[in-house]
């Protein structure tokens, strides 16, 4: 029997976080595989908020990536995810909450929108996120991650999405800036790590899966979260 079970969605960046902490953390974990197209029986029963991620440890259950991602690092604290000093603790909450909240949905906004005036302005505020980013972690220090030598839980947050943004550029064209060096090099190093070679699926993967956002006839509970806030 495995230490934690994650519900979880092969397409959805936010339970690919979580696998990766999981991975990061060498937790043995027991992934349970639903088709967000065709939910299973089990999911509404489950899914508090019939979203994946959600994992179940030690009989609790626990939602929200960001939430998860915070309880896995305090209960399985090697390596730990966060950093030590407080004030960079709470630098990197701070981008957390801001990836979450204006980062990931421009990022599915503009990958919803059909109009090539509302493409144009979600790729601008895309591409001044990125700027954003970009001079928050030069300002940090030396890397090779955003905050730092050792990886914590803002990498792990954005990495899924550089991960699907060969698919964003298919669809939309080109949005990291040149000069985004540091961001570049960022991906390079993130790429090689453990959570992300055991979770990634590959460009070309990313391309298929976004098709149905990229003409906006995805279905579901965030699509329509997505839409209503568009
Ligand atoms: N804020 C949530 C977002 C999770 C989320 O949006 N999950 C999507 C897949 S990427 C989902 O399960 N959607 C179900 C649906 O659309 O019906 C988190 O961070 O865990």
């Amino acid at each position: 029997m495995s230490d934690v079970e994650i519900f979880s969605a092969e397409v959805c960046p936010y339970a690919q976080c979580t696998r990766m902490v999981l991975v990061e953390k060498g937790v043995d974990f027991t992934l349970r595989e639903a088709d967000l197209a065709n939910k299973p029986d089990w999911f509404l029963e489950v899914l508090p908020y019939s979203k994946v991620p959600v994992i179940r440890h030690q009989g609790r259950v626990v939602y929200e990536s960001a939430i998860i991602n915070e309880y896995l690092d305090e209960v399985y604290p090697e390596p730990p995810m966060m950093p030590e000093e407080p004030g960079v603790r709470a630098t990197v909450r701070v981008w957390i909450d801001s990836m979450n909240i204006k980062l990931l949905p421009c990022f599915y906004r503009l990958m919803m929108a059909q109009e090539l005036e509302k493409q144009a302005k979600e790729a601008e505020t895309l591409t001044a996120h990125f700027r954003l980013i970009e001079t928050a972690v030069r300002a940090e220090g030396a890397g090779p991650y955003l905050f730092g030598d050792k990886q914590s839980l803002a990498d792990i947050l954005l990495y899924p999405w550089f991960e699907r943004l060969p698919a964003l550029e298919h669809y939309r064209g080109k949005m990291l800036p040149e000069d985004c060096s540091r961001l570049k090099n960022w991906f390079k190093v993130m790429e090689e790590t453990k959570g992300a070679r055991e979770t990634t699926n590959g460009a070309e993967f990313h391309i298929k899966a976004y098709i149905k956002y990229a003409n906006n006839t995805v279905d579901g509970i965030s699509a329509r979260e997505m839409r209503a806030t568009a």
